[in-house]
């Protein structure tokens, strides 16, 4: 019998199953359409001995009935109408006890609605967020499970044993896992972080901080080669280094690797014949949305969203190009010094960027009742996920230290972060914003940091014109507590509204 079942043979599913085959699982497997797990396993027969562990079926139900009971079945299908259908295919199969973990991108609201459903039928469902694209889920992905401890109890020594792992020691992930031979050891990046749709939503917002961080990065990039004017070779120098310092983080490692990568299809780099046309599959949207929902100020993430946005309307661009006035874009004096100038505003934008991403957590958990614990999310993102950053181990020890600390920023290594590198950072922005360049993330993010640390806003303008036009009301800094209202066009009284 198999121990467990993969739904779904997609690019995810035939990874996570070799990673299960790997790790010594039985695992039975089962797609839609029967030709894909046909070619899979031939495929897999032909290379390595040990997914002869991995079992297709032709039927949904010889699937289930070939996986040991109680249950556990991984669905990894497309996310939405497919996992419903999929899951309404599935019932007349199951029995009570058995648990689905759906590791598709759900929405997380879609994931509370799901395991209510199934849990009236006493079946166990799983919302799993799992990140590391393709090879994540092949060597050892992020996995962050939403649902109770009951089915988490049940799927635990698997996803602790296929998830990425980080040294115990200095939080770096452990690399170097082959087919047929998964990492050893390690602390796995794997952990139940809340009931329901928890897992779901935490991987949302793993996404929308990918979204900033990868905005961040674009927005560097574009600084150092039109003001700095650095050649490819140059730039990928650079982010190499720059990897190896506080920055060090996947999505640097492989900017640095996408720099110097010679055009296969003639001279000159790959970067430069690329099309300036970001795409999306609307996870940063959720986060964003989600922030709009909750009162969350999460403005670099919009950003990060928008920026996406604005860059896929590449004909309006082209024609605006022609028509808006601009500035000329000129050379910095000391590129090396623009270089470490750069770097401290990345650093800085990219601490507001996953305080950001905390404070959205913070209002999510309770909004729907999760507690979340900020440490053990932040470990779990150190290996196997696209954000995966040294920094995690900062951000972990910081909500070790303090688990109700009210914001990122407010840590002592951030706060001396801050202190030693906004004035880099303003200089960064001042500097693109007086050569017309857009860095939408960089310039957000320290709006947002300035409106943090700000006492006093013009909000008192905003209170007074609102109560101006719609009688809204505003309180004193002189009589806490109480409202007021103001006569503004006769101009006389204030009274006193409560
Ligand atoms: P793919 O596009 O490679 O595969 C999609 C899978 O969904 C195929 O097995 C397909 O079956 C199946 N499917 C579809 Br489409 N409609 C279905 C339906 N109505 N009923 C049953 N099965 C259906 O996607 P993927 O990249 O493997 O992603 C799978 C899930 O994992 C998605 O939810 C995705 O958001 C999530 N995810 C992806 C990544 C990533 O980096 N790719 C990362 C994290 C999470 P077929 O072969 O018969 O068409």
């Amino acid at each position: 019998m198999a121990e467990i079942g993969v739904l779904g043979l997609g690019v995810m599913g035939r990874n996570l199953s070799l990673n299960l085959a790997d790790h010594g699982y039985r695992t039975a497997l089962y797609n839609r359409h029967y030709h894909v797990t046909e070619a899979f396993l031939r495929r897999c027969r032909e290379q390595e001995p040990s997914w002869r562990r991995l079992q297709g079926f032709r039927e949904m139900e010889d699937f289930v009935d070939a996986i040991e009971r109680p249950r556990r079945i991984v669905l990894l299908v497309k996310a939405g109408e497919a996992t419903d259908l999929t899951i309404e295919n599935l019932l007349p199969f199951l029995d009570p006890g058995d648990v689905v973990i759906d590791c598709g991108n759900a929405h997380w609201l879609d994931t509370i609605r799901r395991e209510r459903e199934l849990r009236r039928r006493e079946l166990l469902f799983i919302g799993c967020g799992i990140s590391g694209g393709e090879s994540g889920a092949r060597f050892g992905p992020s996995l962050m499970a939403g649902g109770s401890r009951e089915a988490w109890e049940r799927i635990e020594a698997i996803w602790r044993d296929i998830a990425a792992k980080v040294d115990p020691e200095t939080g770096e992930p452990i690399e170097g896992a082959a087919p047929g031979r998964p990492v050893s050891g390690g602390e796995p990046c794997a952990a139940l972080v809340g009931e329901n749709g928890a897992g779901h939503y935490v991987k949302t917002v793993h996404n929308g901080i990918e979204y900033i961080d990868m905005q961040l990065i674009a927005e560097s990039y574009w600084l150092l080669k039109h003001l700095g004017g650095f050649s490819n070779p140059e730039l990928a120098e650079i982010y190499s280094r720059w990897n190896e310092g506080e920055l060090a983080s996947y999505l640097i490692a492989i900017t640095a690797r996408i720099l110097s990568q010679p055009d296969p299809r003639g001279d000159g780099y790959l970067i430069d014949r690329i099309l300036d046309r970001a795409g999306q599959k609307g996870t940063g949207k959720w986060a964003a949305d989600s922030a709009l929902a909750l009162g969350v100020p999460a403005n670099a993430l919009a950003e990060a969203v928008f920026a996406r946005y604005l860059s896929s309307r590449k004909d309006e661009r082209l024609q605006a190009s022609r028509r808006l006035a601009s500035v000329p874009v000129g050379r910095v004096d000391d590129p090396p010094g623009w270089s470490e100038q750069v770097r401290h505003a990345l650093y800085c934008a990219k601490i507001c960027a996953y305080a950001q991403g905390f404070q959205l957590l913070r209002a999510a958990q309770q909004e729907y009742g999760w507690r979340f614990d900020f440490a053990a999310i932040a470990r779990i993102w150190r290996g196997g996920c696209i954000i995966r950053a040294r920094f995690l181990n900062l951000i972990a020890s910081a909500y070790q230290r303090k688990p109700d600390l009210a914001n990122l920023l407010l840590a002592d290594d951030f706060q001396s972060a801050l202190h030693q590198g906004h004035p880099a950072w303003r200089q960064t922005v001042a500097t693109a914003v007086l050569n017309g360049m857009a860095v939408p993330a960089m310039s957000a993010a320290l709006a947002y940091y300035d409106g943090y640390r700000s006492e006093r806003l013009p909000a008192n303008l905003i209170q007074a014109q609102r109560d101006f036009f719609g009688a809204h009301t505003y309180e004193r800094t002189d009589q806490p507590g109480r409202r007021f209202h103001f006569d503004w066009v006769g101009g006389k009284r204030e009274t006193v509204v409560e």
